[in-house]
């Protein structure tokens, strides 16, 4: 097949390739629809995929990965950086040239029988002075698949690409799929990553986790911006104008449902809409007026299916509804379509699980999609889907808010006392850990900026370089920063707080206090809400005030004790920036008052 660039740094890398690991054959994806019709036929032909009912969900395929592969694997994920310090004590290390070695070792012959497909893609609209591009490497119709999804693929990028040098090389190999040899690896200051081993989601769509934060963070520290584990959304109010909000929690701890959220009935009537920009990931640079910026690097979504539903999260249903992706989900045989739990409260009789077997939903005790099953939607699709999504100049931030799974301690809603406070409350963000990544699910442990698995370089200098972008901002321009927690639960487990839609009272807050319109009460860690700032209109009998107060209540006994915590944490860090050193200090002295 003809080449489809003669940028000669792209072509020795691939050719290179080609010597390691030896297809059988050669295919550049050029977007073309007519291309990608042809990959989903074959995928079809070949059972890697199942083409779902054309009148229920047109454009839709059913993908099962193996069943030992159907998560991000954080300890098998690496960063080849030269010198162990420069990975910090929060990612597993390698020396790169063992790194390489032992993945070409790895690599070799592997694509043996098999087809090589080179897809050129952006993150971030095609020329956009935010963008980067990227040139993955696969043996995965599946991954192509998932990647003209994802991202902008095909040979515009390589007309944006010409002859620079400047473009993330990726190595993706499935080999035997086998656990014990799957190994996630970037080299940051190589503009390289190799994954072997794996056909699972965020281990082999290398545009997103492992270009668009872990290369893309350390990029940004050379360059000055910052790629974050981040939703973009934009909160219109009844006065027509939308403010941007840029919010980090952990893997399925909300980002999505909070991206595409439908405000309360009484909230919509009075014209406030959510629209959102990005669900997962952002790029965020200074504007020329002196404000922060950001860009969704991505172009659909890759979302977490059990419990997304009609109540839940509808527009992210309805970006399902074609051209859509799904993985590890049952398959209903009736009328061939998919189903989860938690879309609705009729699971199919005559199904398969996620695995492939038999499955009755109506008396199996076994689940029938897997905990993080996905789907890779169009972002086009959502009905919610921003004006400003492909604007190459991204949107202007009004607040920063971090967030995680917390049952008890942290409030529903503080604001930090100003930049600085605000980057030690995102270093402290801590989350039970969730079915998103490999191992023990509903662990607290501390997920700095739902950074935790995502940031490519040692992290003190990553909350340095939070620290200096601050200091380039006049502080009348910078985004104010929040910390939310919508999983505080009550002595019984259950959620304190309704969640979803609800979110949005959460947010007129944030905006109010980001125009100076809200009032709040300074705690020892940071300013709170009174209940009365909390608009509960149309919660009735769903939180009580008794209830709203528990939830915005901060325990001094218990932060106390978290503080300790944080110290702890804080102590494996050589490279701990002083201020959040005193940060860390300052609180100490508010709880003990
Ligand atoms: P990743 O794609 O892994 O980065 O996840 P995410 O952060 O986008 O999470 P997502 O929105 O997909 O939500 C994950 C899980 O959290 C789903 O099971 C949701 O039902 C649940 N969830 C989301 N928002 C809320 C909320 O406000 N309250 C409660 N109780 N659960 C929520
Ligand atoms: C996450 O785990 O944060 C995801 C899914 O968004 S994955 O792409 O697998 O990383
Ligand atoms: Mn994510």
């Amino acid at each position: 097949m003809e080449k489809l660039t003669t940028n000669k740094t792209v072509l020795d890398w691939i050719e290179d390739k080609i010597a390691l690991v030896k297809p059988d054959n050669i295919v550049w994806i050029d977007g073309s629809a007519e291309q990608i019709e042809a990959l989903r036929a074959e995928a079809v032909s070949t059972g890697e995929m199942i083409k779902l009912n054309e009148d229920l969900l047109p454009d839709c395929y059913l993908h099962r990965t193996a069943v030992n592969d159907v998560a991000r694997v954080e300890a098998r994920t690496f960063i080849c950086a030269p010198t162990k310090e420069e990975a910090g004590p929060t990612n597993n290390w390698m020396d790169p040239a063992e790194a390489y070695k032992m993945l070409y070792d790895i690599a070799r012959d592997s694509y043996k029988g098999r087809t090589m497909y080179i897809i050129p893609y952006s993150m971030g609209p095609v020329g956009s002075k935010f963008s980067k591009i990227g040139i993955e490497l696969t043996d995965s119709i599946y991954v192509v698949l998932n990647m003209a999804i994802m991202t902008r693929t095909g040979t515009a990028v390589l007309e944006a690409l010409g002859d620079s040098n400047d473009w993330v090389r990726g190595l993706h190999c499935k080999c035997q799929i086998d656990e014990e040899k799957r190994y996630i690896c970037q080299f940051p200051q190589d503009n390289t990553i190799i994954s072997v081993n794996s056909g699972y989601g965020g281990n082999v769509l290398l545009g997103k986790k492992c270009f668009a934060l872990r290369i893309a963070s350390y990029q940004g520290k050379q360059e000055g911006w910052q790629a974050e584990h981040m939703l973009i959304l934009g909160l219109q109010r009844p006065d027509g104008k939308i403010r941007y909000i840029c919010a980090a929690f952990p893997s399925a701890c909300g980002k999505t449902n909070l991206a595409m959220l439908i405000p309360p009935e009484g909230y919509y009537k009075k014209g406030y809409r959510v629209w959102c920009v990005g669900d997962d990931i952002s790029w965020i640079r200074k504007g020329a007026d002196g404000r922060l910026y950001a860009i969704n690097p991505e172009n659909g979504f890759f979302g977490v299916a059990p419990g997304t539903n009609e109540k839940s999260n509808p527009n992210a249903l309805a970006s399902t509804r074609q051209g859509t992706i799904f993985t590890n989900v049952a398959h209903n045989l009736d009328n061939n379509t998919v189903w989860w739990e938690g879309l609705d409260k009729n699971p199919p009789e005559h199904a398969m699980d996620w695995t492939g077997k038999p499955w009755n939903g109506k008396t199996s005790d076994v689940k029938g999609a897997h905990p993080n099953s996905r789907f890779t939607a169009p972002a086009k699709n959502c009905p919610c889907i921003s004006s400003e999504f492909e604007n190459p100049d991204g949107v202007p931030i009004s607040a920063f808010v971090f967030g995680g799974r917390r049952a008890k301690l942290a409030p529903l809603v503080y604001q930090s006392r100003d930049w600085n406070h605000g980057v030690f409350v995102g270093s402290i963000v801590a989350s039970e850990t969730t079915a998103a990544a490999a191992g023990a699910v509903g662990v607290v442990r501390r997920d700095p900026m739902a950074m935790l698995p995502f940031c490519g370089y040692n992290m003190g200098d990553y909350w340095q370089h939070w620290i200096d972008i601050g200091k380039t901002l006049d502080p009348d321009k910078a985004p104010k920063m929040f910390n939310v927690n919508w999983f505080r639960k009550d002595a019984d487990g259950n959620f304190l707080w309704p969640g979803f839609g609800d979110n949005l009272r959460v947010l007129d807050w944030i905006i109010d206090r980001c125009e100076g319109t809200a009032d709040a009460e300074e705690t020892a860690i940071g300013f709170v809400p009174r209940k009365e700032d909390i608009n509960l209109e149309g919660l009735e009998g769903v939180v009580s005030d008794e209830q709203l107060a528990e939830i915005l209540s901060v325990d001094n006994a218990l932060w106390k004790e978290e503080a300790a915590g944080i110290e702890e944490f804080y102590a494996k860090f050589d490279r701990l920036p002083p201020t959040l050193k005193a940060e860390l200090e300052d609180l100490k002295a508010r709880v003990a008052e």
